[in-house]
């Protein structure tokens, strides 16, 4: 057995010395965190076969992972909430009692590490030291998990510092569930096989994280979703303040007036493009913060003040391009960790829509030979001389849909440096917030943007957020429009019912609830009969954001409709609308039914909104330690939101 390190803070002690007696790992090694550390471990996976070095001229400090077919994204399946009592998870969490999961979780770890070596990763979310700030220790087997978090996080002997003087941290173990027998060689991508023996497991009473037989995103790099949002949102409601699946940024009018605005967006619904997006409104200036996840605190003055808990972005790659997103491009130029994306002879990369020409022969995520097709330079199929049409109805991509890349915030060259470190003013609050936005990909109904009536209706809005299922998830639903309230669905750490409460906790608990931030429905995907997108989203996005700084200030009128504010078509600026490429121009007669209510689908809307509520109502009482299985968990606030809505249209 390897012998436990010695640590100055004695639960660190005690939950690394815990886990060796359990998974009986090779050796243990501390991540210190330094630049040498992790070159070294990405050349020992290189020589391992676990990494593809790329062209380092290219692409300095930037490596090629591909994951086993069965480890591609989330699996929400897996992912399960355990409480003392179920009704705690609530209606759209999968609950298990903690004890028993323990019980079955502890089976699963027993040698689990045998051949391999422990990893200890001192993680922090947020700027070290900052009073927003969390601390976490990762246990794992995964080496390319330690390079993720030391991109994705800010990791080693800094944070260990701080535990070091008695820091709390949330503890979590991870293990790729893949053991090595004596001299038994190791394989590419070493993960639990079958999605029945892979658990990403929060104990949110407890503040742990067990994650079990996957390597890949979110389902491994622990501080993301499972701390900083699941674990987190819990922490959050116990103490005041919001752990939300949000962007942040800074945006800059030609006036040279600084708002801050945050995003709610299910999974690859355009956080990470929205967070770093080049305006096409002349003169106005967008900066990054964060692209994924948000804690808001409030401050003394009544705002809401908010820290990205990040320290990388986990982007998807397919669709990231030189229109796109030029700054998400530029941010993985160096140090950036590709995962099922195309190798390139040249030792490069390649995705479909990246917007440059295919090379004519690459190998694809699956690490099978792929192949520019005969009349289309922009895609690739799995053998030569295929036609794009073939390949479509193969329904073969040669990245993944769900590829991403990991890359430094430091890369971004609009970083919004002050902010990022959790600075405002030159004080550690984080930036005190605007306006919040919710959104998804919804081809009908919602209109473009939508402003709220007042907070309550904002949280109604966001409760009745839905999107198409993307390939951020393992599911056999991609495509179908699901509610994800908040955009929250997959991350909630404990009941949504209670997670809807909270966030009406946080104004009837405002020092000045005038103060709290705007709340807006924004839609870049509606769609044309034909399927076409009606607004050209992207750059083209800056014109909602200044449309929504325009009704911050209080310079443009509202059409007051019965679903909220809609702007008037004429105040939503066309400067600068001259894209020779219709797709990359506003259409005007589009522009005018984005900005108009569809009374008809809205009807259908709210109707599926109260059925949703019903259903959480429903699933609630089916644990029986609920004194009163009949009682409605689902606001009262926001049944009378619905009300209110529905009897409108009905006018
Ligand atoms: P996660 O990292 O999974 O949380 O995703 P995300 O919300 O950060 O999504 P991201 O910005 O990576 O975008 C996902 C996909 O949506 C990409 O393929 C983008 O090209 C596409 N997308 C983003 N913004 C827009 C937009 O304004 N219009 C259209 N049509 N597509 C967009
Ligand atoms: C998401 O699915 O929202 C992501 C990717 O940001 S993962 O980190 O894998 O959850
Ligand atoms: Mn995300």
């Amino acid at each position: 057995m390897a012998k436990t390190p010695k640590f100055k803070n004695t639960k660190v002690q005690a939950w690394v010395d815990q886990w060796n007696k359990i998974c009986t790992p090779e050796k243990i090694v501390v991540v210190t965190g330094t630049k040498e550390e992790h070159t070294a471990i990405c050349e020992m996976m290189v020589k391992k076969g676990q990494f593809i070095k790329l062209d380092q001229k290219k692409r300095p400090g930037c490596y090629l992972a591909r994951s086993h077919e069965s480890d591609v994204a989330r699996v929400e399946g897996r992912t399960f909430i355990c409480s003392k009592n179920e009704i705690d998870a609530g209606p759209t969490n999968h609950w298990r009692d903690p004890v028993a999961m323990k019980k079955e979780m502890l089976r699963k770890y027993k040698g689990c590490m045998a051949g391999r070596t422990m990893y200890v990763i001192p993680f922090a979310m947020g700027p070290i030291g900052n009073p927003i700030t969390q601390y976490g220790i990762e246990v794992t087997d995964s080496p390319y998990v330690v390079v993720n978090m030391n991109i994705m996080t800010r990791t080693g002997d800094a944070v260990m510092k701080h535990l070091d003087k008695g820091g709390d941290f949330v503890p979590c173990i991870h293990s790729v569930g893949a053991p090595l027998k004596k001299g038994q060689k190791d394989v590419a991508w070493p993960c639990a096989k079958k999605i029945d023996d892979k658990y990403i497991t929060q104990f949110p009473e407890d503040g742990e994280i067990w994650s079990f037989g996957s390597g890949y995103g979110g389902n491994a790099l622990l501080g993301k979703k499972c701390f900083a949002l699941r674990i987190a949102s819990k922490l959050a409601k116990d103490q005041g303040w919001m752990a939300e699946h949000m962007l942040i940024l800074t945006l800059t009018s030609p006036e040279k007036k600084q708002y801050h605005v945050t995003a709610a967006f299910p999974s690859a619904c355009g956080k990470t493009n929205l967070a770093m997006m080049l305006p096409k409104l002349p003169g106005w200036k967008l900066e990054t913060i964060g692209d994924d996840i948000a804690w808001l605190k409030p401050g003394a003055d009544g705002r809401l003040y908010a820290i990205n808990p990040e320290n990388g972005f986990f982007g998807v790659a397919p669709g990231t391009s030189q229109f796109s997103n030029p700054n998400a491009l530029l941010s993985c130029r160096k140090n950036t960790i590709f995962t099922n994306v195309v190798l390139t002879p040249d030792g490069d990369i390649w995705w479909e829509d990246m917007g440059i020409d295919a090379p004519e022969e690459g190998v694809d995520w699956k690490g099978n030979p792929c192949y520019r097709c005969v009349d289309d330079k922009r895609r690739m199929g799995p053998k030569p001389g295929m036609t794009k049409k073939e390949v479509k109805e193969l329904g073969y991509v040669a990245a993944h849909k769900n590829s991403r890349f990991t890359a430094p915030a430091v890369n971004c060259p609009v970083l919004d440096k002050a902010g990022f470190n959790g600075k405002f003013n030159g004080k550690p609050t984080g930036v005190p917030i605007d306006a919040i936005l919710f959104g998804g990909r919804r081809p009908s109904t919602i209109p473009l943007v939508n402003e709220a009536k007042s907070w309550t209706h904002g949280v109604f809005m966001g409760s009745a957020a839905g999107s198409e299922v993307t390939a951020a998830v393992i599911s056999d639903q991609i495509g179908q429009v699901r509610r994800d309230p908040m955009a929250m669905l997959p991350f909630f750490g404990y009941n949504v019912c209670d997670y809807f409460q909270h966030w009406l906790e946080m104004e009837r608990t405002s020092v000045d609830p005038t103060k709290l931030p705007k709340i807006y429905f924004v839609n870049w995907f509606r769609k044309t009969a034909a399927g076409e997108f009606m607004w050209p989203g992207f750059g083209d996005n800056s014109r909602v954001l200044k449309w929504i700084c325009d009704r911050i200030d209080g310079k443009v009128e509202a059409n007051a409709t019965a679903i909220g504010n809609l702007p008037y078509a004429k105040d939503i600026s066309l400067e600068n609308n001259d894209s020779e490429d219709p797709n990359f121009r506003v259409n005007e007669k589009f522009l005018q039914e984005l900005v108009t209510v569809d009374v008809e689908g809205w009807k259908k809307e709210i109707a599926t909104i109260g059925a949703s509520y019903d259903e959480y109502d429903k699933k609630a009482s089916k644990d029986t330690t609920v004194v009163n299985p009949a009682a409605r968990r689902v606001p009262a606030a926001l049944r009378g939101i619905l009300a209110q809505v529905t009897a409108e249209l009905g006018k």
